[in-house]
């Protein structure tokens, strides 16, 4: 009998550890465990999807007519952990082998790759193929370049796998639409609503669980909408591509209060956990541009995020782990405020955005870039912990994904390997794309004083502390010679409320 291993994030009938399952003889083996839901304490709503979308697909492997060993979480003799439960595992049934997909993160890898020498059982580890672009692949493209580049990947990518390509040459002549994606939103557009499944009986009794053993955890636990099945995922991404994704690039970069959800696809859930496949997402949506249903900025935008960011972070994670979840080039150790959990503070973006959170587990990208990772830029929060709130507050966080875009992208902790340039903002570039700061405290339009936008004045204190790192960084040179011709008035006025707010946001003052 081979033991065919399945862990949470890899739900997919098509994963490579199954896919010369015998059902006759094999076993597959899913595992709810403390040690993952507690790797770093997960949003409940996350912790409920993933058991539930685990409980869906070991149901469907039975009904598919498979054998499986199901760990429920309350079990009274789990185990606690993977290796510990593989261990019950091979008790219980002497498997001649053991199968498994190789794990998303370093330290499962890593713990997966312990059985080796941990059993006297054969270990295979397969490749992953749900992604579409392997380790080693990535890492010849990165070989020798000084500054790795998305765009350049992406273009590689879209030569690799032929989309959006007429014969060797993008479709419209250019790579790149995002010139047209960046239109602010006003209230009062019709948005329509995300995906809603209604919770099963399955759903209903994790829930029950996840509420009675996760109560300390952050979050909402319901309402919980989430699809738990491929079948949901697909409707979910159906219904993206039929309402949605024509307004997808012209309003990527859009923030409205109350519209957690926009014209985003809400997919990423579904992607990274196995229920939806990234290339049938890409394919479907370029079908939808050839069909005429969507525009080619919003279906080249939505096909870059996926084929380019999504396949980019993960080649750079493996490329740089694990020294990358140490990085801090900036040498930022302010400890994360309380208000990213509370969302106790009288900035409205950030008030919005960390509410948003927790209720759903998930804030659009431009959120978790613009407000929540910029004001972690700007302030200089540690970014350990700033890694780790990312990590625990979404449903779609896993480290491989997570560590790139907090350290990388939006901390430039790893000092410009992944992005080329901070996205350091001031409250000007809120109040373009949002609708956030007519409802604010402090008012964006003033630059200095008890009563102004902190973003305005911490951007540029910023700058001044980050001098030294930044100040020969090309992509720099406007706002670093702004800086220069700046009076030393107005330097010290900065650099005042600047030390005032950040003494209050230590002190855990409400700022
Ligand atoms: P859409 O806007 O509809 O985009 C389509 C798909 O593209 C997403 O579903 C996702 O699969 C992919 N994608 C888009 N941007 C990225 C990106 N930068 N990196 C990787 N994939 C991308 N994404 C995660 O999946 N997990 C995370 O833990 C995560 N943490 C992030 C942390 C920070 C600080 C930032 C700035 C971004 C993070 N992202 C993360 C990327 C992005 O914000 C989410 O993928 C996106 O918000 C998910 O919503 P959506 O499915 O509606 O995405
Ligand atoms: C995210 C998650 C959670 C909350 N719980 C489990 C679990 O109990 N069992 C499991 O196999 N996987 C879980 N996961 C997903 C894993 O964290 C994910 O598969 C690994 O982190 C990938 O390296
Ligand atoms: Fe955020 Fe500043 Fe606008 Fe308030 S004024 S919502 S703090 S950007």
């Amino acid at each position: 009998m081979i033991l065919r291993v399945i862990l949470g994030d890899q739900l997919s009938h098509q994963i490579t550890s199954l896919s010369d399952i015998d059902a006759a003889r094999d076993m597959v083996l899913l595992c709810e465990v403390r040690n993952e839901a507690t790797r770093v304490p997960h949003h409940k709503k996350k912790i409920a999807f993933i058991f539930s979308a685990m409980r869906h697909f070991a149901a469907e492997l039975e009904a598919a007519g498979y054998r499986t060993r199901y760990i429920r979480y309350d079990a009274p003799d789990n185990a606690g952990s993977l290796t510990g439960e593989l261990e019950r595992a091979i008790e219980a049934l002497s498997p001649e082998q053991i199968i498994v997909t190789e794990p998303s993160e370093y330290a499962v890898l890593k713990e997966v790759e312990s059985w080796k020498t941990h059993f006297p059982i054969p270990l295979e580890i397969r490749d992953d193929n749900r992604f579409l672009c392997t380790k080693d692949t990535f890492a010849t493209w990165a070989e020798g370049r000084k500054q790795l580049r998305m765009e350049f990947f992406y273009r590689e990518m879209r030569r690799t796998y032929g989309i959006l390509m007429e014969d060797d040459k993008p479709v419209g002549g250019q790579w790149n639409y995002d010139a047209e994606n960046r239109k602010p939103a006003k209230s009062g557009l019709d948005i329509p609503a995300t995906y809603l499944s209604e919770p099963d009986s399955i759903t209903q009794e994790v829930l029950e669980l996840v509420g009675r053993e996760f109560s300390e955890h952050f979050g909402d636990l319901e309402p919980f909408h989430f699809a738990v099945t491929a079948a949901q995922a697909q409707q979910a991404l159906e219904q993206f591509i039929r309402e949605r994704l024509c307004h997808f690039g012209d309003y990527q970069d859009a923030m409205l209060q109350g519209e957690p959800w926009m014209y985003h696809s809400h997919l990423s859930f579904y992607i990274n956990c196995g229920l939806l496949s990234p290339l049938e997402c890409i394919q479907k949506v370029e079908q939808a541009y050839r069909d005429g249903l969507a525009p080619l900025n919003a279906a080249e935008g939505f096909i870059r995020q996926i084929l380019g960011w999504r396949e980019y972070v993960r080649g750079i994670y493996w490329l740089k782990m694990p020294d990358y979840v140490s990085e801090n080039f900036l040498g930022a150790e302010r400890p994360l405020p309380e208000f990213y959990w509370s969302a106790a503070t009288k900035m409205n973006c950030l008030r919005q955005c960390v509410a948003e959170t927790k209720a759903n587990a998930h804030a659009h990208h431009i959120q978790r870039l613009m407000v929540l990772g910029n004001f972690a830029l700007l302030a200089g929060l540690n970014p350990k912990e700033v890694n780790q709130w990312f990590w625990i507050v979404y449903a779609d966080a896993y480290e491989w994904v997570e560590l790139p875009n907090v350290s990388g992208m939006v901390l430039f902790a790893d000092g410009g390997l992944l992005a080329s340039k901070p996205y350091a903002a001031s409250g000007a570039y809120i109040n373009r794309m949002s609708d956030y700061c007519k409802g604010c405290s402090y008012k964006v339009s003033k630059k200095n004083g008890p009563d102004a936008c902190p973003f305005n004045y911490l951007y540029w204190d910023f700058l001044i502390r980050q001098q030294d790192k930044l100040g020969a960084n090309p992509r720099m040179g406007m706002p670093y010679r702004t800086l220069s011709k700046m009076d030393a008035a107005k330097v010290d006025l900065i650099r005042a409320d600047s030390t005032r707010f950040l003494q209050a946001v230590d002190a855990g003052e409400i700022v």
